[in-house]
């Protein structure tokens, strides 16, 4: 359904939600429905209504012109409601079965209404639970491999591309991964939030020269390199699954950025559930984080050589060039992420739902340490296998 101008825009409320579905003619006239809020995330509402007989739902999610997480005095664009949408629908053209079905969108609003998934697991509260979503690395690569490729200048003609980059211009989202996984853990900011006990590890990290110029290497790339058109926001807590399903959610961070952002995203959150977990569970994750790259690595290098629109497609080395690159800016990006969800103003349960606090402060001084070797060592990584070493380096001061 076309996105409309015509509504002024209000925040919904549960009974203006469930007219909202009913003028919709969303469910069968008549229908008993229940609706409730649900949203958890950080930035916006997230109704989810039912109907009482059969279960059968709808998710209308609403963007709110402000941060939720920190209130009114953190205004935003509610432009990312449109974001999210277009990114939701153009995914659906690469990867339909790895998305939410979009069955209506309202620009004024804010409002996308969506596919019920509750059928289906945060992957982050499931891993946090023990379950490892056997299919979630093979889902999550083909993903990657798939919507990075056709959006990229390899798979999607310049002109069509620029229009494409034109369309996803995301300055007040991009802003916050800017601010809040890029700059501030590494500067004394009031943003920032942790525990009194990590302060020495904190200021060390505020100190250190070496890290912060890495680190302004890697944001240039978040700035500046439009690759393609790239999730945005891709840790487990934007991940529907269960053992046989794996749905992508919440695209509302999409830009045109690096190839390797979202891979980077997606194996730190990995790694922080992986070292909250005891050693003798960790292999799943491992396992997942090597498949991934596995996953991607081969099926974006054969859309290259069956699709590629590019001139220098069958140049030798430029393939290896440009999934060398992905690979050491995933790595680095994954070092950011460590960091800022274990000392920035956006946490993890996998870290701060640990109950013992001893073992709380130090799995975060872990993955602090764990961040740095990343960032540091992104060049002289070259395989993921690998990350289990820097893991058990990084487990002991
Ligand atoms: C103010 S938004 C904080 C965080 O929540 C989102 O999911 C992003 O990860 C962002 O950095
Ligand atoms: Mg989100």
């Amino acid at each position: 359904m076309a996105i409309s101008q015509q509504a002024i825009y209000e925040p919904l409320t549960e009974s203006t939600a469930v007219a909202l579905a009913n003028r919709l003619r969303l469910f069968e006239e008549g229908k008993v429905l229940k609706c409730e809020e649900i949203g958890d995330g950080n930035l916006n509402l997230v109704f989810h209504i039912t109907d009482v007989k059969n279960e059968h739902g709808i998710i209308i999610k609403q963007a709110l012109p402000y941060a939720k997480v920190v209130g009114e005095s953190w205004p935003l664009s509610l432009k990312r409601a449109t974001i999210e949408a277009n990114a939701l629908l153009s995914t659906a053209d690469y990867v339909p079965s790895l998305v939410p079905k979009v069955y209506y969108t309202d620009e004024a609003l804010a409002i996308t209404v969506m596919e019920d998934l509750s059928h289906l697991q945060i992957s982050r509260a499931g891993l946090i639970e023990g379950h490892n979503f056997p299919l979630l690395s093979e889902h999550i690569g083909t993903f990657l491999a798939k919507t990075l490729f056709y959006t990229s200048d390899y798979g999607l003609e310049p002109t069509k591309k620029k229009l494409l980059v034109q369309r996803f211009i995301n300055p007040d989202l991009c802003k916050i991964t800017e601010d809040l996984v890029f700059t501030d853990p590494f500067f004394d900011i009031d943003t920032n939030s942790f525990e009194e006990q990590l302060r020495t590890n904190v200021e060390e990290i505020w100190k250190d020269t070496t890290l912060k110029l890495e680190v302004a290497k890697l944001k240039q790339k978040f700035l500046t390199q439009a690759d393609a058109l790239v999730h945005g926001d891709l840790h487990t807590g934007s991940i529907f699954a269960s053992n046989t399903e794996t749905k992508v959610i919440d695209p509302e961070f999409a830009y045109f950025g690096p190839l390797g952002f979202d891979l980077g995203q997606f194996i730190a959150n990995l790694l922080l559930n992986a070292i909250s977990r005891d050693t003798e569970n960790r292999e799943p994750l491992y396992q997942h984080i090597e498949k991934t790259w596995d996953v991607f690595s081969t099926t974006f290098s054969a859309l290259w050589k069956n699709e590629a629109v590019d001139s220098y497609r069958d140049t030798e080395g430029f393939l290896e060039f440009i999934l060398e690159q992905a690979f050491e800016d995933a790595i680095g990006f994954a070092g950011c992420e460590l960091i800022r969800r274990t000392i920035g103003l956006a946490h993890v349960a996998d870290l701060d739902g640990i109950k013992d606090f001893a073992v709380r402060i130090a799995t975060k001084q872990q993955a602090l340490r764990l961040g740095r070797e990343l960032i540091l060592n992104r060049k002289v990584i070259k395989e993921l296998g690998t990350l289990r070493n820097y893991v058990e380096k990084t487990a002991k001061e």
